[in-house]
């Protein structure tokens, strides 16, 4: 007898990178609530199978309900494997990031969309199914319908309310990940091992380029005690050294994070861990407080080195001086600090760019990303850009520097990863040089001088 429930996670690592792999843990929640209910459920991460691999599982586990994860690269996969799934399942469904924003795109290859929060849904259609639960699944709201529920014509039931207190949830199902794994390789890439857990849901800004529109901007967090208790699990039962925090952003509200790390501290839980904050939350006091709670890495949002950018074009509502004062904070305190930028935001000028680089190799930052700016559907960025898209290519990974412009832009690809490599390479040589990086100053005016002549 087949399972009662697959959740499938379409996303096949190539292996080129050394990039961080993490489970799924939005499928990982659906499982562990559908189990808490007596259903037998299993998960098919694809991470580190081959195609072929995944279509045996699928023809294996011959489940009665199969649900498909799916964000904007994974769009292709995830109907390629509905067609698979159709074979033995009496319900296919979709889920996650895209299909909660355009259920229409999913509604020829998938029975049901799910729009938003899985996992309530996915355990009311699994009553429905055996007879337990509503009849009727017109009355379960969040849910996209196809034709063959509604006499050949697409409905929707209705909004679903967010999950308001984020505690009656069971943790992610983690005997269902592969965990030896994910395991085998941080240790190959990075000598420990890490995986991800989620504190809070949702995120109360809206920067222009960022897109939630499934969670919308209510912020969630979860009570101190059971972040914790899932921190023990991954610590002690799991054993991994390392957990990152995949919220959007994990400090949003100040108390609440000061209190969490009392309780870490409280119950003597020995585990580093890393998370996302804005710059304008985050100070000396909480700094300490994070550092002594085994907060070794912060990665700020730090965007760009012009206010007039960060505020007029991008809606993130910081400004530089924030993110100088942020970066010495964490630093001073002895934690790690990474940070992301976006250069060549349409609006951008030479000056502004140029800003950005400077800031980007002159803070003393343990890590950065710098990229192009890449358009997510939903987002403000995306509405401005539609009309000038060349190519949709979401489906390809992006790796270092195989960026790609996916919209007609004022300024070339060669220009935008050639100031790429500038702000790496004069951060590279402030860290050698140190003091002494005034020789290199020649350089840095030569290299300003040719970014700016470039088109
Ligand atoms: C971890 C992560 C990754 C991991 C892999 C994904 C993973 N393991 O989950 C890595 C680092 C590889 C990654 C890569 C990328 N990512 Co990413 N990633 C995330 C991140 C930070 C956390 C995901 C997570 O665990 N969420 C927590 C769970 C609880 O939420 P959830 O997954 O949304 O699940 C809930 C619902 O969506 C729904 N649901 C989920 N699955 C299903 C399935 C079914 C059947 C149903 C019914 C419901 C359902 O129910 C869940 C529980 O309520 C999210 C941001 C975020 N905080 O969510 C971005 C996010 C998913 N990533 C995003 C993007 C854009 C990317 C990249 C394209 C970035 C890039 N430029 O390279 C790449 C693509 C990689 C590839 N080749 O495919 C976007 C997706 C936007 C979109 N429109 O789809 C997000 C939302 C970030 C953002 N705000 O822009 N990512
Ligand atoms: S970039 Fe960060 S702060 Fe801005 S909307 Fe996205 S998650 Fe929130």
């Amino acid at each position: 007898m087949g399972v009662d429930l697959l959740l499938i996670f379409p996303y096949f690592y190539d292996g080129r990178s050394r990039h961080w792999q993490f489970p799924p843990l939005g499928i990982g929640y659906i499982a562990a609530y559908a189990k808490t209910l007596g259903y037998r459920v299993e998960i098919l991460d694809c991470t580190f199978l081959s195609q072929d691999e995944a279509v045996r599982r699928i023809e294996s586990a011959k489940p009665r309900v199969a649900g498909i994860y799916s964000m904007l690269s994974m769009v292709n996969q995830a109907k390629q494997l509905a067609k698979v799934c159709r074979e033995s399942a009496e319900v296919v469904i979709a889920g996650g990031p895209m299909p909660s924003a355009y259920p229409e795109i999913f509604l020829d290859d998938f029975d049901i969309v799910v729009q938003g929060e899985g996992e309530l849904s996915v355990s009311e259609i699994l009553e429905k199914l055996d007879g337990r639960g509503e009849s009727n699944l017109g009355n379960v709201k969040g849910l996209w319908l196809n034709g063959r529920f509604n006499g050949g014509k697409k409905s929707f039931t209705g909004p679903r309310q967010l999950i308001n207190n984020l505690d009656i949830l069971p943790f992610p199902a983690r005997e269902l990940y592969d965990n030896e794994k994910y395991k085998a390789h941080y240790r190959r890439n990075y000598k420990y091992t890490m995986t991800s857990m989620i504190a809070s849901r949702g995120c109360p800004f809206s920067c222009d380029f960022c897109w939630r529109p499934d969670y919308g901007r209510v912020y969630r967090h979860r009570s101190p005690a059971n972040i914790a208790e899932e921190m023990e699990e991954i610590r002690y039962k799991w054993r991994y050294d390392r957990i990152w925090f995949a919220d959007e952003i994990f400090i949003v509200d100040k108390k609440h994070v000061m209190r969490l790390c009392d309780e870490i501290v409280g119950r003597g839980i020995d585990i580093e861990w890393e998370c996302l904050s804005r710059v304008d939350l985050f100070d000396s006091e909480l700094a300490r407080k994070l550092r002594k709670a085994g907060c070794y890495k912060v990665i700020f949002g730090l965007e760009s080195g012009d206010d007039y950018v960060l505020n007029k074009l991008m809606n993130k509502r910081i400004k530089v001086s924030q993110s100088v004062s942020a970066v010495k904070a964490a630093k001073g305190a002895g934690i790690k600090v990474g940070a992301f930028f976006i250069l060549g935001y349409p609006g951008e000028n030479n000056e502004t760019m140029l800003k950005t680089i400077k800031l980007a190799s002159s803070l003393p930052l343990d890590y950065f990303s710098m990229t192009i700016p890449y358009p997510l559907p939903g987002t403000g960025l995306y509405d401005r850009v539609k009309d000038k898209m060349d190519t949709f290519e979401w489906e390809k990974p992006i790796h270092g520097w195989d960026h790609k412009l996916l919209f007609k832009h004022e300024f070339s690809l060669m220009k935008l990863k050639y100031g790429i490599w500038k702000a790496r390479f004069h951060w590279r040589m402030r860290r050698k040089l140190g003091p002494l990086y005034w020789l290199f100053k020649p350089y840095e005016f030569y290299t300003d001088w040719r970014f700016k002549s470039m088109k």
